[in-house]
């Protein structure tokens, strides 16, 4: 997420790394490059000159600490900046009360069915926490794609919501007939998807203004495809000017977009962006924090986005016997696995380093990162193949078992060794976390 940007920031902040003193000059050459990174990722012009100006006079504004090298004072000043500029307060309490109704807009592909799944999803989950069981309705009204009904229904039922479709084909009638299957269920929340064009059309605008008249929804949510850049500016313009909504989703933010249409949209439309969609599964959902947000854009990581998204996806006593393994300072081969399986959770490779601090601007190029994937899959492999005693047990040492368990698991002998080497390595780890009681002191 924000790739380019988190490339170009850290790059820009190590040239003056080197100098003692904020200067004018080392300044005006840095703010130069802040304004064409911004360009590049698509921020448009008028926003990138206002961000710097905006930058300029808090820089010069601020007394120079100390204590800080003139390039972490900069930082300071831009990270401020950006959390301003991207917003106050995260959104995402904006969805939950009851009743509720929202519908979603957007153009063709955009991922309105995709992110109104994910939304029912995460909602069913925040309620439950508080221990409230709501009853969730997902319905469609978009009738121009063949699939598109049929699309949301598969999702609903994965995620294991209500889903109703309307045997009306008039889309107004549809709204209405949807409206009276919700009173009659008595559904707290009614999540409405839309149909997309692959432009802004008249037609489609004028669609969802009656929608919108006829179902009164609490929200109005605005779905923007984060890699369409400084033209998703324009589209959300443009509906606000025909439709209107008050907030917004910004989805495929794995992608190597760059976070320039963020930035542009909160500057520009003011309106909160309440998620962003961070995959394609129903669980790459993140709320949007503008202050993590714009850590993540400077390059300075997001670890408490990291660790909410293994609080959510890993469940408790998989949690608990990982760190009863690293307690231990024995590490099975049981143990190892479910370590892999942990961060196979998380996401993929790519999507977890995003948010390591110092990460986003390293060149880890996307082949290492694909090697990675495919050594973790064969590892796994490999393990499933191997008796559980063997899980539990030491090494193999044995040639013709090594030769078995490869065979078994569709690998080769050598795949075998290379996950023993890796093992042992994590066996040294552990042992030297439990020597010097490092999870004892830190992790409690
Ligand atoms: N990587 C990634 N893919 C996404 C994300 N959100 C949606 N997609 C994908 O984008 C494609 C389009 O998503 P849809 O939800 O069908 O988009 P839509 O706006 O409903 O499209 P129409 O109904 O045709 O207007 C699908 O392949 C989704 O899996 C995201 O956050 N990340
Ligand atoms: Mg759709």
């Amino acid at each position: 997420m924000f790739n380019f940007l988190t490339e170009r920031f850290s790059s820009i902040f190590s040239a003056i790394t080197g100098s003692n003193k904020l200067s004018e000059k080392n300044m005006a050459d840095a703010l130069d490059q802040v304004k064409d990174a911004l360009l590049e990722a698509d921020v448009p012009h008028h926003v990138a000159k206002i961000f710097c100006e905006d930058i300029r006079t808090h820089a010069i504004g601020t007394k120079v600490l100390s204590s800080l090298k003139p390039s972490d004072q900069l930082v300071k000043v831009v990270h401020e900046r950006l959390q301003f500029f991207l917003g106050g307060d995260s959104a995402s309490h904006l969805l939950m009360h009851i009743p509720l109704t929202v519908m979603v807009m957007g153009l063709q592909g955009s991922g309105k069915t995709t992110s109104l799944a994910k939304i029912a999803h995460r909602l069913k989950k925040e309620w439950g926490k508080k221990g409230k069981r709501r009853k969730i309705l997902l319905a469609s009204v978009d009738f121009y794609r063949p699939a598109a009904v049929e699309q949301l229904k598969i999702l609903a039922k994965q995620i294991d919501v209500s889903f109703y479709a309307s045997p009306e084909k008039d889309v107004i009638k549809a709204v209405h007939d949807i409206c009276q299957y919700r009173k009659k269920g008595c559904y707290d929340i009614l999540l409405l998807d839309t149909a997309g064009r692959l432009h802004i059309d008249q037609d489609m605008l004028k669609e969802l203004q009656k929608i919108q008249s006829y179902l009164k929804p609490n929200h109005n949510i605005m779905v923007l495809d984060s890699m369409t850049g400084q033209e998703s500016l324009n589209v959300a313009q443009s509906f606000e000017k025909e439709v209107g909504f008050d907030c917004a989703m910004m989805t495929k933010m794995d992608s190597n977009a760059s976070g320039g249409a963020a930035l542009a949209f909160r500057y520009v439309i003011k309106k909160p962006i309440i998620f962003v969609g961070t995959g394609e599964k129903t669980e790459d959902l993140e709320v949007f924090h503008p202050d993590r947000m714009a850590g993540r854009i400077l390059g300075m990581g997001d670890v408490i986005s990291l660790a909410e998204r293994a609080e959510e996806r890993i469940d408790k006593t998989q949690q608990e016997s990982s760190y009863k393994a690293l307690q231990s300072g024995r590490l099975t081969m049981q143990d190892f696995d479910n370590q892999m399986s942990m961060m196979n959770k998380l996401g993929s490779f790519s999507q977890i380093l995003k948010y390591m601090p110092g990460m986003g601007g390293q060149k880890i190029s996307q082949d290492m990162l694909d090697r990675g994937e495919s050594e973790m899959k064969k590892f796994r492999a490999i393990i499933s193949s191997m008796t559980p005693k063997e899980r539990s047990g030491g090494i193999i040492v044995d040639t013709s078992r090594k030769k078995r368990v490869a065979r078994g698991a569709g690998v080769q002998p050598n795949d075998v060794n290379l996950l023993l080497q890796r093992f042992q390595q994590a066996q040294q780890y552990v042992k030297l976390f439990k020597k010097f009681g490092r999870f004892n002191n830190s992790f409690k």
